[in-house]
């Protein structure tokens, strides 16, 4: 079963993905994307009632010690299939791949020894450190920074796609393009809305729209207990970064709207909330999501 009362580790999430497509086979598919280098499945749960329907692709803790973001992904499926009645609406309009745990082997290293681990686990025999950063390592405006330093946190491998966590879900957006409605990644922390481009200060031509869309989700989450969101482009509001997912689903797979959502903080250096703020944070984030997902379904 499915708990927000603490963070569920990853077996657990497995199993619960595995109950929730028995109890509903008719509105779901398990979608085996790829396995890890430690021998991990990256899974994917497909949720569709009808044919036909454009996707929105969605995944969480694509950083290992961003432990709010799988709940987020975990009240998307229960919100969809347990109370279908009353969201029917939102599997009307699109289809959804929720993919909880994007990297599964620095999830499990996050619970087993490092707590604040952001990488995969991926072993370089020439170098004396672990782990690749899956979030610099997509196949667009790759490499610039780090590229020769694997001791770093955000190390982006030996090249685009080297890794499985960002090749699983790159592979979604590539098989998909044309006909992907939004994609969202789940991060953590900041409270921030972020859309392209993490690798130019230049916006996308929809920028107004992405900007309007965006601060219409954070009013949404605002909504809740006045959590304040930024909404801006990664590069204006960050640093520039190279090789992200959202700067690739929209830069090489044509999605339209592309976010990253930057959960709040709380804990050691922001990274380690308690599990009494899962339940807020959800519920807050969800009314953002089912916003953004309205706004882009109906473009
Ligand atoms: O740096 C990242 O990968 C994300 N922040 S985090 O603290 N979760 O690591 C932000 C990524 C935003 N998107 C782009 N830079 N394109
Ligand atoms: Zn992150």
């Amino acid at each position: 079963a499915v708990t927000f009362d603490r963070f569920m580790e990853f077996n657990e999430i497995q199993d619960y993905m595995d109950e929730v497509n028995a109890a509903y086979p008719n509105l779901t598919t398990i979608v085996d994307l790829e396995t890890t280098f430690l021998g991990k499945k990256i899974r994917g749960l497909r949720l569709s009632n009808s044919p036909g329907k454009r996707l929105v692709i969605m995944d969480c803790a694509l950083h290992a010690r961003e432990w709010m973001a799988p709940p987020v992904c975990l009240k998307t499926i229960t919100e969809l299939l347990d109370n279908y009645e009353s969201n029917k609406e939102l599997l009307d309009l699109v289809d959804w791949l929720v993919i909880p745990i994007a990297n599964p082997d620095g999830y499990v290293y996050s619970f087993s020894t490092d707590r604040f681990w952001r990488k995969n686990r991926k072993i370089d025999l020439s170098s004396p450190c672990f782990g690749v950063d899956p979030n610099r390592n997509y196949d667009f405006h790759w490499g610039g920074e780090n590229v020769s330093d694997p001791c770093s946190l955000t190390y982006p491998g030996t090249g685009p796609f080297s890794e499985k966590e960002s090749l699983a879900v790159g592979g979604q957006l590539l098989a998909n393009s044309g006909n992907i409605a939004i994609y969202l990644a789940i991060h953590s922390y900041g409270e921030l809305i972020l859309f392209p481009w993490g690798y130019t200060t230049e916006l996308p031509p929809n920028a107004p729209e992405l900007g309007a869309t965006g601060n219409e989700a954070a009013a949404a989450v605002f909504a809740h207990r006045g959590m304040e969101y930024t909404t801006g482009t990664s590069a204006g509001l960050l640093y520039l970064q190279f090789g992200a997912a959202d700067d690739f689903a929209m830069g090489m797979a044509n999605v339209p709207y592309s976010y990253t959502w930057e959960l709040p903080g709380g804990g050691t250096g922001g990274f380690n909330p308690p599990a009494s703020e899962i339940i807020p944070v959800v519920t807050e984030t969800w009314d953002g999501i089912v916003s953004m997902v309205r706004k882009a379904a109906e473009n």
